[in-house]
């Protein structure tokens, strides 16, 4: 089986690491797809920490990931699916649902985040010290 997901990774934490690695013990192959500084913008009002070239070199020096490419837009997903023959489509939880239309092209697996810990939370506690 070919895996699919996306992320921004952004400032990588162990939930990013948790979430890709249960990713690939799903199939053979895992492909994620990074998304764009440019699409992070459009959608927070905000440019993430680490740039998308870093946080690409940080997706793909991972063990259990074979591929990486860039996502520049979240309407793409079917196209991103085709053009890489995933046979299944891995979110988080906090996705839940919202991927459900792509069901006729692969299977789609929302699996549950790991609690306690986001980038947001990550740059807070940075914040305050
Ligand atoms: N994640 C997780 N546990 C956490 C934090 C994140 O399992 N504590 C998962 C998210 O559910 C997501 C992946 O890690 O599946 C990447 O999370 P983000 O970097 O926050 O990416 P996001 O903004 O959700 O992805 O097409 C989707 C976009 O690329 C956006």
């Amino acid at each position: 089986m070919r895996i699919i997901t996306f992320g921004t990774f952004d400032m990588f934490h162990i939930g990013h690491l948790n979430i890709i690695e249960r990713a690939r013990e799903l199939g053979e192959h895992l492909t994620v797809g990074v998304s764009s500084d440019a699409l992070n913008f459009s959608k927070k009002q905000r440019y993430p920490i680490c740039n998308e070239r870093d946080r690409m070199r940080i997706v793909k020096a991972l063990a259990c990931v074979d591929e990486v490419f860039l996502e520049e837009s979240l309407e793409l997903k079917a196209e991103y699916i085709e053009a890489h023959q995933a046979d299944i489509l891995v979110m988080g939880d906090d996705w839940q649902g919202k991927f459900d239309h792509l069901k006729p092209l692969c299977q789609v697996i929302y699996l549950p985040r790991t609690p306690a810990i986001s980038t947001t939370q990550l740059i807070e506690v940075v914040r305050e010290i």
